[in-house]
């Protein structure tokens, strides 16, 4: 899986990319992640990568060239399928489900905006993709195309430790996790519940799903409407419901 990714502020990728699971992944091969500055695709003397907009008004606008010559040169480089991403608030909300198709991919350019936009030509006839990490405005979507590339990464195969952690966590069910606990089993007055400490694994199942429903229909009921629910389930949260 390889990330490229056009900044103007390369030492922020690598400085997030260089550490911790992502850095590991690297180290491993599964995952290549590439900052490519866009000021290298400049030809003027002072690598310009930012202009007035046409029109007038207030800020800057990123320049097209540079950032049709380096996706070019990047898609050259490696033939075959690309997806070109541009970070942006304007985008399409990023979510699981969007790592998930994500994640099936080999090749993934992202482009990050700074200023106040992008020469709106790079949307129409280079992107195809364009997302934004929530209703918050970044000052550039540096930080954001590291989201995207930590949520994709980590659902690629081999490159978190234990396999099964990907899979019976919060979302990919469709609902949120419940409590974990370690050792310690007693801390001053604060205990583990009894049932964790059983053995039995019948109970343990059972008490980890309620708990999931639980915290769902407390901090994320809309999860609820989307979740793959079973009829136990359903009958866990009218009893949950009624408990008020
Ligand atoms: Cl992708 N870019 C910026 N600048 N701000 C954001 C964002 C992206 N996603 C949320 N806020």
């Amino acid at each position: 899986m390889i990330f490229e990714i056009l900044t103007t502020f390369p030492g922020i990728i690598e400085a997030v990319a260089g550490e911790s699971i992502i850095r590991r992944a690297r180290d491993k091969g599964l995952v290549e992640v590439e900052a490519v500055n866009l000021r290298d695709f400049t030809s003027d003397k002072h690598k310009t990568t930012d202009d007035s907009p046409f029109g007038g008004g207030p800020g800057m606008v990123m320049k097209l060239e540079p950032v049709f010559d380096a996706v070019d040169t990047l898609i050259s480089r490696r033939p075959g399928k690309v997806r070109v991403a541009l970070m942006t608030p304007q985008g399409e909300r990023f979510d699981q489900a969007k790592a998930e198709q994500l994640a099936r991919e080999n090749h993934i350019i992202m482009i990050c905006g700074r200023y106040e936009g992008v020469d709106e030509r790079i949307r129409r006839h280079l992107v195809t993709d364009e997302m934004s990490i929530g209703d918050y405005v970044l000052t550039g979507g540096e930080l954001a195309a590291m989201v995207v590339v930590d949520a994709v990464a980590r659902l690629v195969p081999g490159v978190l430790g234990d396999e099964s952690s990907a899979e019976s966590e919060s979302f990919s069910s469709g609902l949120l996790e419940y409590p974990q606990y370690t050792r310690p089993a007693q801390y001053r007055e604060y205990s583990v519940p009894e049932v964790l400490v059983s053995g039995n694994h019948k109970e343990i199942e059972k008490w980890r799903r309620e708990h999931s429903l639980r915290r769902t229909l407390e901090r994320r009921p809309d999860l609820l409407n989307s979740a793959p629910l079973t009829e136990e389930d359903r009958r866990t949260l009218v009893r949950i419901r009624k408990e008020e």
